[in-house]
């Protein structure tokens, strides 16, 4: 992309509202501009980071064996009355009514939806176990959206839901959503823990949040520091071995971590010798629920059992708050000058700086650069404007480019460019036709 082409009408000035870094980040680096309270435009920038989010979600959902589908956003009040949630809601469901008078609602979360999908569609315990989910707007009409796309009114989350014959199997699927969502934050570059939480408005006993820890979070928690230092790496998950995902939900979730408010002071002190203590605040991220058949009994999803019989399937629910994230991966990578992008979520690979617009060496070499990096499958951005060094580099550093290429007249006498590190701000020279080698090679190391 070359920067005079591209959309990007970034802000010089702090706005003034905005209270956490991620908020003003996203202003100024024009990824996001409100158009309500708690409503949001996704610019091009800020696009491609959410779409960056949503094909990771997505690859790691079907990997887990979960299958993708899209529901409306508009749903039929009917449907929540069966369930009992059309009252219990609240203030929260933006209610509307259409032409004919009926009631209808913007979708808060799709347990209702799906369920009745799932009724009419499956009549046997042999076509289970069965997990489909979508990624799509909800609305809630929070009472105080702030933040940004943290806490909006109007927001993109993954839902996903799983049907199973009994409780054992239930959990398994369970289990299978707890050990994705791990791979699925760490894929990010995030450290997002398993805390156990309490259920709110979508029910169950049986439940946890994923945090971020980062100074802005919301919730107060309470952990075990060695459950910072878990990581899966290279370990290969098998879904169907319920053993294994048994073994791995048991480690992550055995040390003390919980939120607020499930949070007792005494059993936090039992369970946590002093020295692994810790107190902070978390981001959340994502929240799972294993509920039973609160929604299958109420609306008669039911299947016949092996004896014949008709059982309500047993069901769980799957959230990851998939435009929070791009807030939240901000707040756990900035610096003063701006984003630091992940790897892995990064609007674009590499940004080339051209030092001298119009020298014909300068633009030539950035021109050769850009097909370089283009024909190994990368994404350059290049900043192609009529701009100082200074100003060039600023902007790159406030949209959080991992790696920026420097080309300048007097590197190009000397037979080089430069190549250098967003995060650790560490320069190196290398010869243009050896750049796109080092990167890759630069790049693998850091990640
Ligand atoms: N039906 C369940 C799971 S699919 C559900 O709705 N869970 S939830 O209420 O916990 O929401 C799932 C995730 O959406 C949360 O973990 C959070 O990351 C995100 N989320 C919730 N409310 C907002 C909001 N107002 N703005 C941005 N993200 C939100």
């Amino acid at each position: 992309m070359r920067l005079t082409r591209y959309f990007l009408p970034v802000l010089k000035e702090t706005p003034a509202d905005a209270q956490i870094a991620s908020h003003r980040l996203m202003l100024r680096s024009a990824m996001v501009r409100q158009m309500s309270a708690g409503i949001y435009s996704w610019l091009p920038l800020g696009f491609r980071v959410l779409q960056n989010i949503e094909k990771i979600v997505h690859e790691e959902q079907v990997c887990a064996g979960a299958h993708p589908i899209l529901m409306p956003t508009i749903q039929s009040a009917d449907l929540w009355r069966e369930s009992g949630r059309y009252d219990a809601y609240g203030p929260e469901m933006l209610r509307i009514k259409d032409r004919h008078d009926r009631d209808m609602l913007y979708g808060p979360t799709n347990e209702e939806m799906v369920t009745d999908i799932f009724r009419k569609a499956v009549g046997s315990y042999k076509e289970l176990p069965q997990m489909l989910y979508h990624i799509q707007w909800k609305f809630r009409d929070e009472i105080r959206p702030r933040f940004g796309v943290m806490r909006g009114r109007e927001f993109l989350m993954k839902d996903g839901y799983s049907f199973d014959i009994d409780k054992e199997s239930a959990i398994h699927s369970y289990n299978r959503m707890l050990v994705s969502y791990l791979r699925t934050f760490e894929r990010m570059g995030l450290t997002a823990l398993p805390m156990r939480a309490d259920t709110g408005p979508i029910g169950g006993d049986h439940s946890h949040e994923f945090l971020i820890l980062a100074d802005t979070g919301e919730s107060e928690v309470f952990l075990d520091k060695s459950v910072t230092e878990l990581r899966l790496g290279e370990r290969e998950v098998d879904y169907a071995d319920r053993a294994q995902l048994a073994s791995i939900v048991e480690e992550w979730t055995t040390p003390y971590a919980r939120t607020d408010e499930t949070h007792d002071a005494a059993v936090f002190e039992s369970e946590t010798p002093e020295a692994r203590r810790m107190t902070a605040r978390g981001i959340e991220v994502g929240h799972i629920f294993y509920f039973g058949d609160k929604y299958s009994k109420a609306m008669k999803a039911e299947v016949a059992g092996p004896e014949g019989s008709l059982i309500p399937v047993e069901m769980g629910s799957y959230g990851i708050g998939v435009s929070r994230l791009v807030g939240a991966l901000i707040e756990a990578n900035h610096d003063d000058n701006g984003i630091i992008w992940p790897e892995a979520v990064a609007p674009f690979d590499v940004a080339i700086v051209n030092l001298k617009q119009g020298d014909e060496k300068a633009d030539a070499a950035c021109n050769e650069l850009y097909a370089a990096f283009s024909g190994a499958g990368y994404e350059p951005i290049y900043d192609d404007r009529e701009e100082r060094a200074g100003a060039k580099f600023a902007t790159m550093d406030l949209i959080g480019i991992p790696w920026r290429i420097t080309v300048g007249p007097r590197g190009l006498k000397n037979g080089v460019v430069e190549l250098t590190s967003r995060r650790s701000g560490e320069s190196i020279e290398v010869a243009p036709a050896e750049a796109v080698e080092k990167y890759v090679e630069l790049r693998r190391a850091a990640s």
